[in-house]
């Protein structure tokens, strides 16, 4: 497994997450330093910015999508994919929006990154007949052109995602990826092994993101997964590469994506990627985390990927506080646009209910 780290060489990065801290003892991690100061000389201000407004507005759009559905106008299930922004957003900015997306039902950050609009996913989430879905998806189900869906059903979107990179290679589209985001719980299903077992059976361009918030629902990771390390384990069992990716520290995240890509081009074979990740809420809105203290969540949000890139962009000399808070109230402004367009929007119809169903003969 490689992980790219930017502080010493050899020694693993003090802010990736606990659980990778406590692992390290078990496995075989290659530490490669890089220089973060490089990194952040390369990619420019212009590009950085753009990046921290991408988070900004998808934890605003899901901050004020939370209070509606406290107001009771948004119902069903409710996924924020709050605190994990950082690998998402720096993934689909180094591979670019032409590939394959697949995602849990924790999708509103991807449909975002996308390019679908806050309005027509705030309209999804509310029901109405101009949402992403047309209303009939809501929360889980939002789609783009080349995004496949959020999947409600756990690793429902894998044996999806091999599908697409099964295309890719048939269509000798040698450019592009199907990347299939899943949580560490769904590991645990059948049908991830099998998928991955036919990818590395073929050799398929799909790269697996295991999004590891330590979580699956209420239950701690390592009392739901005998892999342990997951993304360690399956690059061995499998024999694929494997990478380890700080999911806090978008720089880092996006460092590693480049080096990722770099190599899935040359190789068009799949990945294992293991992205440390922690998310700030519950499961879903309906699950006020009980299982964690008061104390380690404070610790946990201390490591905030926006608050880090802002502390980056701000040594760096590309941000100051008027400027982020300018960022944040642009963000908000959005949001609460999309609240209110959602708002103002028509239901569906009750006629058009049976349209777009299947019929059988
Ligand atoms: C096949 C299936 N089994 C069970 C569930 C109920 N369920 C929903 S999410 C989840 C946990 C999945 O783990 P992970 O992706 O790590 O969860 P998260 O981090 O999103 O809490 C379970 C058991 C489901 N949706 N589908
Ligand atoms: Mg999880």
């Amino acid at each position: 497994m490689i992980v790219y780290n930017h502080e010493k060489e050899g020694t693993l990065k003090k802010s990736l997450s606990r659980a990778m801290t406590e692992k390290k003892q078990t496995s075989q991690y290659q530490l490669k330093s890089f220089d973060k100061g490089k990194l952040i000389k390369e990619l420019g201000k212009e590009k950085l910015i753009s990046l921290i407004k991408q988070m900004l507005l998808t934890r605003n759009f899901e901050i004020r999508a939370e209070s509606a559905y406290q107001q009771g106008n948004i119902g069903g299930f409710f996924h924020a994919y709050i605190g994990q922004e950082a690998i998402q957003t720096a993934c689909v900015d180094v591979f670019g929006v032409n590939n394959w997306w697949s995602v849990s039902y924790r999708c509103h950050a991807m449909a975002l990154l996308l390019g679908a609009t806050p309005n027509e996913i705030m309209a999804e989430l509310f029901g109405r007949a101009n949402g992403n879905a047309q209303g009939r998806g809501g929360s889980m189900h939002l789609f783009t052109e080349r995004m496949l869906g959020g999947f409600g059903i756990v690793a429902g979107q894998v044996p999806i995602a091999i599908g697409a990179a099964l295309s890719l290679k048939v269509l000798k589209k040698d450019d592009e990826f199907s990347f299939c985001f899943l949580g560490d719980g769904a590991v645990a299903q059948g049908i991830f092994f099998e998928s991955v077992n036919i990818a590395t059976l073929w050799d398929l361009p799909c790269i697996f993101v295991v999004e590891n918030n330590q979580w699956g629902m209420g239950t701690a990771v390592n009392r739901a997964i005998a892999l342990n390390p997951i993304g360690e384990s399956v690059a061995k069992a499998f024999n694929i590469d494997g990478y380890v990716i700080d999911g806090m520290d978008v720089l880092s995240s996006h460092y590693s994506f480049q080096k990722i890509k770099e190599k899935a081009l040359k190789d068009r074979k799949p990945i294992i990627i293991e992205a440390f990740t922690e998310r700030f809420r519950g499961h879903s809105i309906s699950d006020p985390a009980l299982y964690r203290s008061k104390e380690s969540l404070k610790g946990i949000m201390q490591n905030d990927s926006i608050l880090n890139l802002k502390n980056d962009l701000i040594g760096a000399g590309m941000l100051d506080e008027e400027g982020f808070k300018a960022l944040e109230k642009e963000t908000r402004d959005l949001a609460m646009e999309s609240i209110k367009f959602a708002e103002q929007s028509p239901w569906p119809d009750p006629i058009v209910l049976e349209e777009g169903v299947l019929e059988e003969e």
